[in-house]
């Protein structure tokens, strides 16, 4: 029996333009920060970059046939800004229609990760310039398809660039700078409310935002780690939720940080605060932390080590099963972040899941051509039963995206993470459906009808 949700919800695939599209240099598109990054040595698993990717750009109309083939409504992938800035929104343009004309919803996110260059050259995300810059560009994409495109994601995860771009090294623009990133997360932020009211302006349907959330609990009852475990949820939760569903910044530590104060926040706050059509939530997995213990290495715990001197770290999280990444498999962690997000925010839109998934070392097609991803299919099911759970306890979801339609480029780890419900074999590029994604797709036939 497969997991049911109510009639109406929407089922799709979520990618991103640099972990697929390559055709790096095409149409004479400049370089992304994650050009500039992964060029140099030592940053990726294997010396891996996106330059050729899975060379979606090119095999788009066979990838969304694909992708349609599953019987998904809808289909998020995200504009690469580097592209717009060098004039090339015709493959944006052939890309949307080649969508609608499989049948499906384009949603489109603006932002997911790869900055030109030439703004991080002025200061990147730490400038509240590059906001302004974000308004701009996203004004031509609303302009050129506003017409076909109806649903609209500003930003993906600011939680996650903001960490593992500019507080560490870890991902582009590996600035390094500790809790001196506050700014790079509120300057998304504003971006977010720029883009809001440009594509509010232009009148182009529905606008919602990508966030990485995940409950965080702490290791005991001890008070120390208590508070840690809150401040650890204040900095990678609330600090990029409050400001947009509640107008206002989580803490004073996080408010003084962010470097922009008085009549100036104010203002911010209240574009930042502007009411969104939907609510998008990436989830993967729970985080545990602890008050550091002196001399207690915790390194390797979580994919990236937090610096030692920041006053919380993370413990291994409690579970039966992970993925090959070593993410914790937990799905109720699903349903817990929800209800916490139902209550933390009275106004909460609807939610869709804009990402959820799991990435595993797949082998290649067998000699029956199937390639067999047992374990993909019961991280899926057992998160969308997840998702319904929430449903009951009163969350209003309408919409689930895997991560992800294709194995694909998955940034510092390279190619060797696969979270595709379509395999691609990277020497001759070709697709082919797993197991998981004719589950999905025998899912979504067997949903109630709307
Ligand atoms: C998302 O990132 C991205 O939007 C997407 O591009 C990416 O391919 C996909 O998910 C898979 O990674 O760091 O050890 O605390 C999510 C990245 C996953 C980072 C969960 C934080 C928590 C474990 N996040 N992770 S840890």
């Amino acid at each position: 029996m497969y997991p049911q949700l109510p009639a109406g919800f929407r089922f799709g695939m979520s990618t991103s333009a640099y972990q697929i599209e390559g055709a790096a240099d095409a149409a004479g598109k400049g370089p992304s920060i994650w050009d500039t990054f992964t060029a140099r040595p030592g940053t990726v698993v294997n010396g891996q970059d996106g330059r050729v990717a899975i060379d979606h750009y090119h095999r788009y109309e066979s990838d969304v046939a694909l992708i349609a083939a599953a019987g998904v409504q809808d289909y998020r992938f995200s504009f690469s800004w580097p592209r717009i800035l060098a004039g090339d929104v015709a493959f944006y343009d052939r890309l949307v229609d080649a969508v609608l004309g499989a049948g499906l919803r384009p949603v489109p996110t603006l932002y997911h990760w790869d900055l030109p260059q030439e703004l991080e050259d002025a200061g990147g995300w730490m400038n509240r310039d590059t906001a302004y810059r974000f308004a701009d560009y996203t004004d031509t994409l609303a302009l050129r398809l506003g017409d076909r495109v109806r649903h609209w994601i500003t930003m993906n995860e600011m939680n996650v660039h903001t960490l593992y771009g500019y507080a560490l090294t870890d991902h582009a623009p590996a600035r390094g700078l500790g809790l001196g990133a506050l700014p790079a997360g509120h300057h998304q932020l504003l971006a977010h409310g720029l883009a809001a009211q440009v594509l509010r302006t232009r009148a182009v349907g529905s606008v919602g935002i990508a966030n990485q959330h995940f409950p965080v609990t702490p290791a005991g009852d001890d008070p120390a780690d208590v508070a840690a475990a809150a401040l650890f949820s204040e900095l990678t939760n609330w600090t990029f939720s409050d400001p947009i569903l509640r107008g206002e910044y989580p803490n004073e530590l996080i408010r003084a940080g962010i470097g922009t104060s008085g009549a100036r926040l104010d203002r911010d706050l209240e574009l930042i605060g502007a009411p969104l059509d939907f609510y998008g939530v990436n989830y993967y997995e729970p985080t545990m932390i602890e008050a550091p213990r002196a001399g207690k290495d915790y390194r390797g715990v979580l994919e990236v080590d937090i610096p030692s001197d920041m006053p919380f770290s993370p413990v291994p999280v409690k579970c039966d099963e992970r993925t090959d990444f070593g993410w914790a498999i937990v799905p109720s962690g699903l349903t817990e972040i929800l209800v916490t997000l139902h209550e933390r925010y009275p106004n909460l839109p609807p939610v869709i899941i804009t990402e959820n998934g799991a990435s595993f070392h797949d082998a290649g097609p067998g000699p029956d051509g199937r390639v067999a991803d047992p374990r993909r299919i019961r991280y899926l099911d057992a998160h969308l039963r997840a998702v319904a759970e929430a449903i009951a306890a009163g969350v209003r979801v309408d919409g689930y995206y895997v991560w992800s339609a294709l194995d694909n480029f998955e940034w510092a780890a390279g190619y060797e993470q696969r979270f595709g419900l379509i395999h691609v074999d990277y020497t001759d590029l070709s697709r082919t459906p797993k197991d998981s994604y004719y589950w999905y797709r025998d899912l979504i036939a067997a949903q109630p009808r709307s």
